[in-house]
């Protein structure tokens, strides 16, 4: 695109960066907060990672183990990059880039320690004051979601997670709380992050805890217990939008799903089949939470499978009532479908297809690059839904090099960030209402799926290793000024120097 050319993104248009309280606070036992679900993600070595499984996940006997000896495992998300103390000097760095919008979670066990405490904690509550002024005083919005993969672990432990109706009424008192606390401050929210991949990490996503059943991943086919933590999750989600618009009117609250974009392997009519089965697990959640009614096609897959969701009376007045004001997505890859003779989702809550796409290149962590997905993407989306969508996150995790004389040529990662936002402005053209884009990670933070900080997706270099080792000391990579200047062009210079 040329320089100067016109933007095609509308003006206010909001940008940003997105993170996850559970992946830069840190102070996992500080200010009164309770233990989380994320508090027992651990590091291990690459070789000794389940295949295709994230290290996030947890079962009875392995918390048990982790909790008994705590001296025998690494917890990343525990540290984080210590943005609890650091907060301050760390979005200084991020609104240095232009950023309108910060994405960032509420951790729930800080303002409620159990989950299900009588009354909120207030030094949580006084931390988020803090950062949502910071934010405001720096010119960015804050987006904030409620939930993001760190379910208060008393909830967890002896409730199962959204298992229970239990933790639906302890999320929308803390969803109330913290609207009534915030509502001069926080004008965009978002219900739970990725609520599609309850399927795939139950535990991380719905605060689900199963016994061990001796295999390698015994998460692998619990489909009447998963899709009962959806019907919760839904439930709350609704819930909480209702009470959103009660307390704040003129706030936004959208629903967050990881898109997954899926391309038959052939033309042959049963992969397209295939496709057509991913496509309706994937839809199932945002048709939910944005019609407001279960989509028909789940009914078939419910009665082959013997799935019986039990729902509450009342329950689908709930969903129609709480429908989101907008939807957002995390992009990062599309997949390639084989027909597999029947319609059974992937099992294993990895997001990397183990069928290659030859046309696209890969990221260190395989993860297959796609803008023109983006675009693709976008489109099905909005002819589906015809409501705003927000990009919640999109970007690159990579191995950064650090030079000699401190400079870190981060390449890659413009070169992403550059197509992507290149197909996101042709969606744009194509007629999509888009009004935000937040890269993920723009400060490097600690990774969801596998607890490493080698795994980095920022703009800005945090110095700390997997270990903890290291000064915290930030620094800006090449691709900090890169984004700088696309910020400040609302998207119409995306050269190259
Ligand atoms: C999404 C999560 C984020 C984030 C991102 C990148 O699934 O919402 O929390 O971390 O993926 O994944 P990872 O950190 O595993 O590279």
């Amino acid at each position: 695109m040329a320089e100067n050319s016109e933007s095609a993104f509308p003006e206010g248009f909001l940008w940003g960066g997105a993170t996850a309280a559970n992946q830069i606070e840190g102070a996992y036992n500080e200010g009164g907060r309770g233990l989380a679900t994320s508090d027992f993600a651990r590091w291990v070595p690459k070789e000794q990672r389940i295949s295709g499984k994230a290290t996030s996940w947890a079962t009875y006997e392995m918390l048990d183990d982790m909790m008994a000896h705590p001296e025998n495992y690494n917890f990343p998300k525990r540290r984080g990059i210590d943005f609890y103390h650091r907060y301050e000097e760390q979005l200084e760095a991020l609104a240095g880039m232009g950023f309108t919008v910060f994405r960032t979670s509420i951790s729930w066990s800080r303002i409620f320690p159990n989950g299900d405490d009588a009354e909120p904690n207030e030094e949580g509550l006084a931390f988020y004051d803090k950062v949502f002024d910071k934010c405001l005083e720096l010119g960015m919005q804050p987006m904030v979601t409620l939930c993001h993969f760190d379910t208060p672990l008393h909830l967890a432990t002896e409730y199962q997670g959204f298992l229970s109706r239990h933790t639906v009424d302890s999320f929308v008192r803390y969803a109330e709380t913290v609207f009534t606390r915030y509502k001069d401050k926080v004008k965009y929210w978002l219900t739970f992050n990725e609520i599609n991949s309850s399927l795939g990490n139950p535990y991380t996503c719905s605060g689900l805890v199963l016994h061990d059943d001796g295999t390698p991943n015994p998460y692998k086919e619990q489909w009447q217990a998963k899709y009962q933590c959806a019907h919760n999750q839904f439930v709350a989600s609704a819930l909480a939008v209702k009470k959103c618009h009660e307390i704040i009117p003129d706030a936004k609250i959208g629903n967050m799903t990881c898109r997954l974009e899926n391309y038959a392997e052939t033309s042959k009519p049963e992969d397209e089949l295939q496709v057509l089965f991913e496509d309706h697990f994937n839809w199932f959640y945002s048709d939910v939470q944005a019609k407001g009614e279960y989509p028909y096609y789940m009914n078939r897959f419910f009665n082959d499978y013997g799935i019986k969701i039990q729902m509450e009376p009342g329950d689908e007045e709930i969903l129609k009532e709480g429908t989101v004001d907008f939807l957002s997505i995390s992009y990062y890859m599309t997949y390639i479908m084989r027909y597999k003779g029947s319609p059974v989702p992937k099992p294993n809550g990895s997001l990397v297809t183990d069928i290659k796409n030859q046309y696209l290149e890969v990221s260190e962590w395989g993860w297959p690059i796609d803008p023109i997905g983006f675009r693709i993407t976008l489109n099905h989306i909005y002819d589906r839904y015809h409501l705003p969508i927000f990009i919640a996150e999109n970007g690159l995790g990579a191995v950064d090099k650090v030079e000699a004389d401190g400079t870190i040529n981060d390449d890659y990662r413009i070169a992403y960030l550059q197509k992507h936002v290149e197909q996101l402005g042709e969606a744009i053209k194509d007629g999509v209402d888009v009004f935000g884009y937040a890269w993920w990670g723009p400060i490097d933070l600690i990774s969801s799926g596998t607890s490493e900080m080698t795994k980095r997706y920022g703009f800005v270099y945090v110095d700390q290793d997997d270990f903890g080792n290291g000064t915290l000391a930030l620094s800006k990579k090449k691709s900090y000024d890169y984004y700088k200047k696309v910020i400040a062009s609302n998207g119409a210079d995306l050269s190259i120097d």
